[in-house]
């Protein structure tokens, strides 16, 4: 989805009486209607007017101050994911609003409804390279679902309703305002009216019920018909009817990196992860199926290999909200575009019960090969060297299936997916569109202030803790529940282990000589511990977890372990290599 038009609005939903104030009140009073309580970000020049009008609204909007404006907006991310409202994040003009571009592109592409609010020069300056001025509209127009810049403050109210209802509706993402610190001291009578809905844009699509039939009479009639689950599922609040579905026909599901934890992990018809590091049979087998159902998923190349070995003995049925997703990667036989409640729901009255044993079973058997070669000894290895499996193994027993699970990038990333069980939904956030790295940490802070009720752990590697640390400091500031575990394997693990396979193991710019973790978190007041031996890891995941507050365990791993399966890079699918 690229920028949309400015579109006009069509709906007249309540107005606010009108009052004088400035430009800077009348956004904040905006972040109130609009539900807002949290905010992150970062203060400078060209965004201080609107940090003024904070000032006086401390009581009702909490504003969370990072270290550095990548961590205030992947820590927007982990709120918005979290607690499934929209993720605000502020910065100021320049430095500022670049250091937001690497999180508003990973929130475009992993669908995360951020508002971003940039400080801009006085519009007299615009275009003349002034003190911290940068076209942010124009770097970040290709990774956000709308931006636009202000410069009247009679603008404010109409462009922050659309930001809002764009960002959160349809196929959700981040929107950028950026407005010149002029509009944010001038007076105007302000009132205001939220949007619900806009001319030009349709958020979603119109359900076409023949197109559901087509599907159904497909699926009433295949012998092995196979369902691809993404984050669609999670997005449209569709995890009852998905099951509901899947259950009634019988159908083995397996999901990729972001639709996991839609459906629990115990489920008999969860047959495991998707793509270049997921499970063995759900890779093989997406080539033997007759059927293939996609449900709010977009053949993202990690998940596909190479795609010209991919499913060509299946016929397709995509469902998907996003017109632009359809016959993108993989050509859809029966497209069904709408939102997956919706659809799944229509889907569900015109599929037979049935079931699939057979097909279900060879599931089963690849399970029981990836198991002997591959998890046995991950989750119980049989050397000294601890593995990251068998620490996420005990995480699971610790936290009884039931805790968010925040990832940064890299080898821990995917054993921490692989591994994790999950008892309950939208209890996974990672960056998976983007692969971006230093997310983890941040994301985690805002996924424990947007879901305090809940237990957060950020599972970070050495490398990618080392480019967001800082937020270490937003953990002491405001004593957000984290849970931070390290798997330190003293290696850039994951290219290292491409290097190991690919590059005849040389070992180029890979091995990190590292600083003292321990009193790296200690000097941000945050409590910490270091396993190196095997007896004392359950003791030190039992007080990590039960500690009332954040917590910094670091865990030595195997410096050289790798993580399998792998299907190599333009390998198809059915190439999974179990070792
Ligand atoms: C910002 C960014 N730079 C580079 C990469 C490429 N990359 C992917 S995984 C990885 C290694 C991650 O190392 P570490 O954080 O120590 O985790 P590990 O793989 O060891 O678990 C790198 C460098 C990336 N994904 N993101």
């Amino acid at each position: 989805m690229g920028t949309v038009e400015v579109p006009e609005l069509t709906s007249q939903p309540k107005t606010t009486a009108t009052k004088r104030m400035t430009g800077a009140e009348a956004m904040v009073r905006i972040l109130l209607e609009e539900n807002v309580d949290m905010a992150f970000g970062y203060p400078g020049g060209a965004i201080m007017p609107v940090y003024d009008a904070l000032y006086d609204h401390q009581d009702t909007i909490h504003h969370v101050l990072a270290r550095h404006e990548q961590g205030a907006i992947h820590m927007a991310q982990g709120y918005a994911r979290a607690n499934g409202k929209v993720g605000v994040c502020l910065a100021t003009s320049g430095p500022g609003a670049t250091n937001l571009i690497t999180g508003i592109a990973d929130a475009q592409i992993d669908s995360t409804p951020l508002v971003c609010i940039t400080g801009q020069v006085n519009s007299s300056l615009l275009g003349s390279d002034a003190f911290q001025e940068c076209d942010v509209l124009g770097i970040s127009m290709p990774v956000t679902k709308w931006n636009y810049q202000i410069t009247r403050a009679e603008e404010i109210p109409q462009a922050l309703a659309k930001a809002f209802y764009l960002a959160r509706t349809g196929r959700p993402g981040p929107v950028v305002i950026d407005i010149t610190k002029d509009a944010q001291f001038e007076e105007f009578d302000f009132a205001y009216q939220k949007c619900t809905s806009l001319r030009s844009y349709t958020p979603k699509p119109k359900l076409d019920l023949s197109k559901v039939e087509e599907a159904a009479e497909l699926i009433n009639n295949a012998e092995r018909p196979y369902v691809l689950f993404g984050q669609g599922v999670l997005l449209a609040n569709a995890e009852k009817e998905f099951k509901q579905f899947i259950e009634k026909t019988g159908i083995p599901s397996a999901w990729t990196i972001m639709g996991l934890s839609a459906l629990e992990t115990d489920h008999p018809l969860n047959v495991g992860m998707l793509g270049m590091h997921g499970n063995y049979g759900p890779n093989l087998l997406t080539n033997e199926c007759d059927i293939l159902i996609a449900i709010g998923m977009r053949f993202d190349d990690r998940v596909t290999g190479n795609l010209s070995t991919y499913a060509r003995q299946a016929k397709v049925i995509h469902l998907e909200i996003d017109p632009a997703e359809i016959d993108k990667n993989v050509s859809a036989d029966v497209p069904v575009l709408g939102d997956a409640k919706e659809s799944l729901t229509e889907l569900i009255k015109h599929v037979k019960p049935n079931s699939h044993e057979e097909w279900l079973q060879r599931f089963r058997d690849c399970d029981k090969e990836e198991w002997d070669k591959v998890i046995e000894e991950e989750l119980h290895p049989t050397t000294d060297v601890l593995s990251m499996g068998e620490v996420i193994r005990i995480i699971n027993k610790k936290t009884n299936d039931d805790h968010i699970l925040v990832t940064d990038v890299g080898q821990h990333q995917m054993v921490a997916c692989r591994y994790t069980n999950f008892s309950r939904s939208k209890s996974n956030i990672t960056s998976g569109g983007l692969g971006t790295m230093g997310f983890g940490l941040p994301a985690g802070i805002g996924a424990a202030l947007g879901a305090p009720d809940r237990t957060v752990i950020a599972v970070v590697g050495d490398g990618g803790f080392q480019m967001t640390m800082q937020e270490l400091a937003t953990i002491y500031q405001t004593k957000a529940k984290v849970k931070v575990l390290l798997l330190n394997n003293e290696f850039l693990g994951m290219v290292r282990q491409w290097q190991q396979l690919f590059f005849e193991k040389r070992y180029s710019s890979t091995e990190l000589i590292n600083p003292d973790f321990q009193q790296l978190a200690k000097g941000f007041y945050i409590p910490t511990k270091k396993v190196t031996e095997r007896e004392n890891l359950d003791k030190a995941i039992e007080e990590f977890i039960n500690y009332d507050g954040a917590y910094f365990l670091e865990v030595m791993v195997g410096k050289e372990n790798n993580v399998f399966p792998m299907v190599p890079s333009g390998s198809g699918v059915a190439e999974i290599r179990l070792e």
